[in-house]
């Protein structure tokens, strides 16, 4: 049954169920609401179109690392059936187009309000209704409230001394501009070297006169070895969508390949290295599916760290530079694993400069560039801010959401974040987290967890509404419970012992160092999903 668009009496618009987002998850999520359960369903997206994250990063060498085939909606075969993606992994635009595709194709355009900036979001509990504001001045009421915002999608520009001073232009990949940026004849300077840095700074060194990459942390990289599809290959895809979307459904990483049922000293080292250099030839985020225990045993994980960094010496000719590139100080996949096209290639390049930021950190940037504290000078034209995002916690603290007795959602996360499933926050009803922090998300194939969590918000809320019921809220003890779940799972890897890691919070100055995605793998936690609502939602108040 659809709710009034206006209620009485009021200018507020007035609806079931308010989406924040029009990427992935807002998109699939609108789909399901209004055309599954026929609610009245609307989305709010900041930007003028569709697409998320992927509307924002539109920086020089933007691609996906999942492969396109496991890189889009498997809810609906039809759907599915009707895009062909072109090459192994997607470029940006690409991304886009298909986005576009979707939202034309289920006709969801019509029910998005874009150009529209959330600012706060507030629960009122007489009338259990959620009341949202926007940055123009506009109110809606809706009685779900869900967050499609992405775990990625809040630009990290570092506070450096001196910022505002630089008489060059500056950029963050992550809020780039949609008329693109000429580098000819310009000096660049890129701060960061994670999976965008890795990607840009290829593209970028093709025509700047000159780059300057500002290392702070090695990092690994695979190769990528993207390539266009050929026609057998999309066949396949054509005729194997029931196999491949049950793999992605079956794999810890909702990838569409399976991870190796095999430890790393099960085999010799001579296998061992064949392994890996196949891995490496084959390129992606294949080489950590190569053995079970890469991310579980640190001896293990040491021959992959070896290997790789080996490579990085084969590849980079000045010895100097290669050291600093390959000084890595972590287990590889500890930090989101980067794949790339020329990336340590580049630095054998004339016009590409590395500069070591560890042993030399940024001081200051200055009207000239940048100084570095040993006081050398890079002078630069502009400057690419590769560095990331306030991620996972980030996009959601930003809406400022109040809920039950003036609650705010920053208080309640003062120490971390704190929520059963990823998806529910206790003191805050109806309020929805699609892959919130405690939930897989970043550790997967994005689209994977987006659907699990779209569908499972969608059976809770046909759930409530078949029995009349209107309110959910999950208890502190589920909380509690699932929080220590979500710090096991994570202890049980290696992902929690790197200090730097934007899964702990690390890149953000004066962030709670708690490891936020859930790490015990999509397969487990879709189980304890589903459980959990087989168990009439076990560890939630219904009302
Ligand atoms: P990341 O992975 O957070 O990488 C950001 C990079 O920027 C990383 O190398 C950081 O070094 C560096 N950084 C951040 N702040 C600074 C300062 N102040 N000075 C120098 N260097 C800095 O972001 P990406 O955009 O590359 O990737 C995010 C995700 O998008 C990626 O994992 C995929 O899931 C898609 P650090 O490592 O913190 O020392």
């Amino acid at each position: 049954m659809a709710a009034t668009s206006l209620s009485p009496g009021s200018t507020d618009r007035s609806v079931d169920a308010l989406i924040i987002g029009a990427g992935f998850s807002g998109l699939y999520q609108l789909h399901a609401l209004r055309d599954r359960l026929g609610l009245r369903a609307e989305v709010l997206e900041a930007a003028e179109g569709v697409g998320g994250t992927w509307y924002w990063n539109r920086y020089p060498g933007a691609r996906c690392d999942s492969e396109s085939h496991s890189y889009c909606f498997t809810f609906s075969e039809d759907l599915a059936r009707g895009w062909e993606w072109t090459e192994r992994y997607p470029q940006q635009p690409e991304v886009m187009r298909y986005l576009n595709y979707v939202a034309d194709r289920l006709d969801l355009k019509r029910d998005i309000r874009f150009g529209t900036r959330v600012t706060g979001a507030r629960y009122d509990a007489a009338a259990n209704r959620w009341q949202v504001t926007t940055e123009r001045g506009e109110r809606y009421q809706a009685t779900y409230l869900i967050t499609a915002v992405g775990c990625l999608s809040t630009a990290n520009v570092p506070k450096i001394p001196g910022f505002e001073t630089f008489a060059g232009r500056w950029y963050h990949t992550g809020q780039w501009p949609h008329e693109g940026v000429d580098f000819r004849g310009k000096r660049v300077g890129q701060v960061g070297t994670g999976s965008t840095g890795i990607q840009a700074a290829p593209v970028i060194a093709e025509t700047a006169a000159h780059l300057t990459v500002f290392q702070r942390t090695a990092n690994y990289s695979v190769p990528a070895r993207n390539v266009p599809l050929t026609p057998e290959f999309r066949r396949y895809v054509r005729e194997s969508f029931p196999e491949i979307r049950a793999t992605m459904q079956t794999t810890p990483n909702g990838h569409p390949f399976r991870i190796e049922d095999r430890s790393v000293f099960d085999v010799t080292p001579e296998e061992r290295e064949r392994i890996y250099e196949a891995a490496w030839e084959k390129g992606g985020l294949q080489f950590r599916a190569t053995f079970r225990d890469l991310l579980l045993d640190k001896a293990a994980n040491d021959t992959a760290a070896d290997f790789l960094k080996a490579k990085i010496r084969a590849i980079v000719r000045d010895p100097k530079t290669a050291e600093i590139l390959a000084n890595i100080d972590h287990p590889y996949a500890a930090k989101r694993p980067p794949i790339d096209t020329n990336y340590f290639e580049t630095f054998n390049r004339d016009n590409v400069t590395l500069v070591d930021v560890r042993a030399d950190p940024i001081e200051a940037i200055t009207p000239a560039g940048i100084a570095t504290r040993s006081g050398a000078q890079y002078p630069l034209d502009i400057i690419v801010f590769a560095t990331g995002f306030d991620a996972m916690t980030g996009p959601l603290l930003r809406l400022n959401i109040e809920g039950r007795d003036g609650l705010t959602l920053a208080e309640a996360w003062r120490a971390g974040p704190r929520n059963y499933l990823g998806l529910q926050v206790a003191g805050f009803p109806n309020l929805f987290t699609i892959t919130g922090p405690g939930s897989p998300s970043v550790l997967c194939n994005m689209v994977v967890p987006i659907e699990q969590h779209v569908e499972w918000i969608t059976d809770c809320i046909a759930h409530l509404r078949a029995r009349g019921l209107s309110l959910i809220e999950p208890t502190p003890e589920a909380v509690d419970g699932w929080v220590r779940h979500v710090n096991d799972a994570a202890d049980a890897t290696l992902l929690p012992q790197v200090p730097h890691s934007w899964y702990l919070g690390a890149n953000i100055p004066g962030k709670p160092r708690v490891f936020m995605p859930y790490a015990g793998g999509m397969t487990r936690y879709r189980r304890i999903c589903d459980e959990v609502a087989a168990e009439g939602y076990r560890g939630f108040g219904m009302g």
